[in-house]
């Protein structure tokens, strides 16, 4: 496809393209990413997790200009429709934040939260695979933290940093469950506001390794730029850490095995909730409604003679 040849010869224009036709569910879409999936699998997928308004977004900003300046290309793909993206440019310092729309190593883009039929994760990652394709070094996902996108993100990515921020009164009690099992790095964000130190030792108390790897906590000020450095390195670290160990192919085969049971899924659901698809779906509800057949019978008589779209 020549939006395809486009992508790859490094027009954002045609990366644009690309995710609003799988924001749209252009039929287009499918050939497309069929089509740039061999040339996916070089970007480092770094996934950022946190309740709203503890910074990622402005973090990301400054992760962004951090590996401009060390001549990587950088992707981001944000999920929170609610916090702006600057390209760089951070909390009033208007530097470079002109330049990062024709910048062609930087590629930012929310998501909309509306259609999706194969829902908003797939879409997600869907996007991650074009900027992949186009060839960025890295590409971060920034997701509200609410409910399932946590776990979502951290199986998908191959770096998940949960951030958090100083808490007043006992902090880590405030802590979600399930949150110290899914980050390989911790970030403790607004350092300036006191109190992280108290924050980050008591996660750092409660972290154990995984699978060789202990994540490490990283105090942050994206107000001011504190830490990025420390945490970029942080991300080269895990990164190698992935790619050099025996991990990285069993977490390869764990995302495909969730993608292809997940597009399995999709296009079970598409089949049956579409009944001119001919498969008499709505026949089945009313037979079984007439407690003419059960719902296990009907489902498996209906998956025998399944006819998928397209
Ligand atoms: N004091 C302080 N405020 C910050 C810091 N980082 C972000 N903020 C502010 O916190 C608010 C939420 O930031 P945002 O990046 O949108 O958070 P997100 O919802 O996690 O993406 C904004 O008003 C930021 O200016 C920081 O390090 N210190
Ligand atoms: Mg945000």
């Amino acid at each position: 496809m020549k939006i395809v040849d486009q992508l790859r010869e490094g027009d954002k224009r045609a990366a644009a393209k690309l995710i609003s036709m799988i924001e749209d569910d252009d039929p287009g879409a499918t050939a497309a990413l069929a089509e740039i999936f061999p040339h996916t699998g070089k970007a480092h997928i770094v996934g950022l997790t946190g309740p709203p308004g503890v910074g990622k977004s402005s973090l990301i900003n400054r992760l962004v200009r951090e590996y401009r300046e060390r001549s990587k290309k950088v992707g981001v793909v944000a999920v929170d429709p609610t916090s702006p993206f600057t390209g760089g440019a951070v909390l009033g310092d208007r530097i470079r934040m002109a330049d990062t729309g024709s910048d062609p190593g930087v590629f930012i883009r929310s998501m909309a939260t509306r259609g999706h039929s194969g829902g908003l994760a797939l879409a997600t990652f869907d996007a991650v695979k074009v900027l992949d394709a186009y060839g960025m070094d890295i590409v971060f996902v920034e997701t509200v933290g609410a409910g399932q996108s946590e776990v979502d993100i951290a199986s998908r990515a191959h770096t998940t940093v949960v951030v958090q921020m100083p808490q007043s009164g006992d902090s880590v009690q405030a802590l979600k469950a399930g949150i110290l099992e899914i980050g390989d790095i911790y970030v403790v964000n607004k350092m300036d506001l006191g109190g992280g130190d108290t924050m980050a030792s008591n996660l750092d108390f409660m972290l154990e390794e995984r699978q060789g790897w202990r994540p490490p906590v990283v105090q942050t000020a994206a107000l001011d730029g504190r830490g990025t450095k420390e945490l970029a390195d942080a991300l080269t670290k895990h990164y190698r850490f992935l790619k050099r160990g025996p991990l990285w192919r069993g977490r390869e085969a764990d995302r495909a095995r969730k993608e292809l049971f997940e597009s399995m899924r999709h296009l079970l659901a598409e089949t049956f909730s579409d009944d001119t698809a001919g498969i008499g779906f709505e026949e089945t509800v009313g037979a079984i409604v007439a407690r003419k057949t059960d719902p296990r019978t009907a489902a498996r008589k209906l998956l025998k003679g399944l006819k998928l779209p397209r």
